[in-house]
């Protein structure tokens, strides 16, 4: 048998088992079992390697996360030191381990001003469900008991357990699970190239700011929590808000006193060039989740940080916080996610982001705004957005039915690029290790990627 033979029949062996036993994550079942599913088995620097012995240069950074890259033999280390040394013990009963205090204390160092008490979780969502219920507790430490709404924005995708679905404004998240939760209340999005139409751009974002003010006024302050977003809509679409948007945003909670939570699960740790989205745009927030890029994704662990306010009242209520999970502040976890910050620090990514790649990168993605297909390119950082639309002189879209993102993402896939389609938005989010020859690498796959696109549609590729 030859050695491809070998490896398909091994492929064929894993899409059998998969389609026997593993139910995938927001996916068709019964279509991906048709079809076989996608086996990745291994992974070094920005490229994967599928079970046929395809190279595939991953432009998202897996899902938005592997910050450091693939292939760091030191957080592999760093794992195994703290397996041999302490695999783990808990931090319930008035005990933690070395390693997450340390990073508890390197977080804040790094984190906005006055962000600087910290609580661990193992994802997004479990960060973003221990957020809410902490700020449901620090209201009712001051009194309010009936400050319980939490205002979230439509496009916003916040995790998957029952409180974080609740707070996203994916609708399609919601029908099959009967969410979201009472109390949870959507504003509309900042989404210019979409909604903006001909207004100027910062005006477009006082005014949708401003229905925030619309909505608490409508509740009443005295019910509203909480106003949840991500610093840029990352799974939503990849919409970046107009400088305007976040001032006036945080005018409004501190005039009508609603905790401001920003969920910084896919802006954290350099990606938009600061080490955090709300460096980026001068953001305060009241508490803040990160998760992903904390472990660049070797590890799972996320973790709640609180600002002065909140972290002061937790600090010095007279009794038990009654929260925690099994795996808080996992010696493991916490000891790959400090090695991680130490990568990030050393090699300088977040200044290289800021500085060099970055601005490379947002050159060579503009570039393929000639295309035909391309109405507009968005981005910040090592984040990108690629608008495919009907119409670009008119700004129309296509008809949702023909999933003109999906049919693009499958050319790329089979030319050897990873990019996320979110309706007939293309993104990137490559790891922010990324190379210039490997940001040119994959602009001129897309471009190739968009021709094929183009022809299938039956339209011009100049
Ligand atoms: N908040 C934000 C802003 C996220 O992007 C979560 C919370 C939830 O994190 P967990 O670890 O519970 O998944 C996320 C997750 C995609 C995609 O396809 C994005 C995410 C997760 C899975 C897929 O873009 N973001």
């Amino acid at each position: 048998m030859s050695s491809t033979t070998a490896t398909h029949n091994l492929t064929k062996h894993w899409q059998e088992l998969d389609a026997r036993h593993h139910i995938h994550p927001f996916t068709e079942t019964q279509a991906l079992n048709k079809k076989g599913v996608r086996v990745i088995v291994k992974a070094d620097g920005v490229y994967l390697w599928d079970s046929e012995g395809n190279r595939l240069i991953d432009g998202m950074s897996g899902l938005w996360c592997v910050n450091v890259g693939y292939g760091r033999a030191e957080l592999a280390e760093a794992a195994a030191q703290a397996m041999r040394q302490l695999p783990y013990y808990n931090a319930f009963f008035q005990t933690t381990n070395p390693y997450a205090t340390e990073l508890a204390a390197k977080l804040a160092s790094i984190l906005p001003e006055g962000l600087d008490r910290i609580v661990y979780a193992n994802s997004g969502s479990e960060a973003n469900d221990t957020a809410l219920k902490f700020i449901r507790y620090y209201w009712n430490l001051q009194g309010k008991k009936d400050k319980k709404i939490h205002i979230s924005r439509e496009y916003a995708y916040h995790g998957v357990t029952m409180a974080a679905a609740s707070l996203s404004g994916l609708t399609p998240m919601h029908p099959q699970f009967d969410l979201p939760l009472p109390g949870f209340v959507k504003v509309p999005t900042v989404y210019w190239y979409g909604f903006g139409g001909d207004q100027d751009p910062d005006a477009y974002g006082i005014s949708v700011a401003r229905k925030l003010e619309e909505k608490i006024l409508e509740l009443g302050p005295d019910k509203v929590a909480s106003f949840s977003a991500e610093p840029i809509h990352g799974a939503g679409g990849l919409m970046f808000p107009p400088d305007s948007y976040w001032p006036e945003i945080q005018r409004i909670c501190r005039k009508y006193d609603v905790l401001l939570h920003v969920d910084e699960v896919i802006t954290g740790f350099g990606r938009t060039g600061r080490w955090f989205g709300s460096h980026t745009y001068g953001i305060a927030p009241d508490i803040m989740s990160m998760a992903k890029g904390i472990s660049s994704g070797y590890q799972p662990i996320s973790a709640v940080a609180l600002g002065k306010r909140m972290g002061d009242a937790f600090a010095t209520a007279n009794e038990e916080l009654v929260h925690g999970f099994t795996w808080s502040g996992h010696p493991v976890a916490c000891a790959v996610s400090l090695k991680n910050l130490e990568i990030i620090e050393r090699e300088r990514l977040v200044e290289r982001v800021h500085d060099d790649i970055g601005p490379y990168f947002q050159k060579a993605v503009a570039s393929l705004a000639d295309h035909p297909l391309v109405g507009e390119v968005r981005g910040k950082g090592l984040l990108a957005a690629i608008e495919l639309v009907k119409d670009k002189s008119q700004r129309t879209f296509f008809d949702r039915q023909i999933d003109v993102g999906t049919m693009c993402r499958n050319h790329c896939f089979s030319n050897g690029l990873v990019m996320r389609a979110i309706r007939d938005t293309m993104v990137l989010s490559p790891p922010l290790i990324l190379t210039r020859e490997q940001a040119d690498e994959i602009v001129r796959l897309a471009r190739y990627c968009f021709d094929q696109t183009a022809k299938q549609l039956g339209l011009p590729t100049k």
